[in-house]
């Protein structure tokens, strides 16, 4: 009867640290493992507790890819276009070009067109380099605040430019 108790105890601890619907679940494996047949609840609410973590190591992934802006390679349309085409960001954001239709595409920023002393290549792909499949992206992380023009290669003719500001 111990470890049914401290079993118990755990879980309305281990509540605290969630919200919505795992919650309402962790504290429905809370009444079960009170019941009368102890040996199996413990089980259940250990496999249970289980489950929880696993939704927690989720929830944890999805928190920090909030810290990331996705900008499509292409408009659903098929307009030759960055979408969105404007945006900010934070400093040390992660930016999310994710090839969508019309590619192959690429991104190079200008030279001429970005903050004193930031190395254009280091932030570009080459002017060679391609993205051929869909869904394939390339991810950059600005952390010199001010403001950046960026095109793609093949398209910049075509009026495949951005601008991204960096606050
Ligand atoms: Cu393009």
């Amino acid at each position: 009867m111990a470890t049914v108790t401290s079993a118990a105890l755990a879980i309305p601890s281990f509540t605290s640290l969630k919200a919505g619907a795992t919650a309402a679940k962790v504290s429905a494996t809370a009444k079960v493992a009170t019941s009368a047949v102890p040996r199996v609840s413990i089980k259940a609410s250990l496999k249970d507790l289980g489950v929880a973590v696993a939704a927690t190591a989720a929830s944890a992934i999805l928190a920090s890819n909030a810290l990331a802006i996705e900008v499509k390679l292409g408009g659903d349309d098929g307009s030759l276009a960055f979408v969105p085409s404007e945006f900010s960001v934070s400093s040390g954001e992660k930016i999310v070009f994710k090839n969508n239709a019309g590619f192959p595409h690429n991104v190079v920023f200008d030279e001429d067109e970005i903050p004193g002393g930031v190395d254009a290549s280091k932030i570009s792909m080459s002017d060679e380099d391609l993205l051929n499949a869909p869904g394939e992206i390339y991810a950059v992380t600005l952390t010199e605040k001010g403001s950046y023009s960026f095109y793609c290669s093949p398209h910049q003719g075509a009026g495949m430019v951005g601008k991204v500001t960096v606050n």
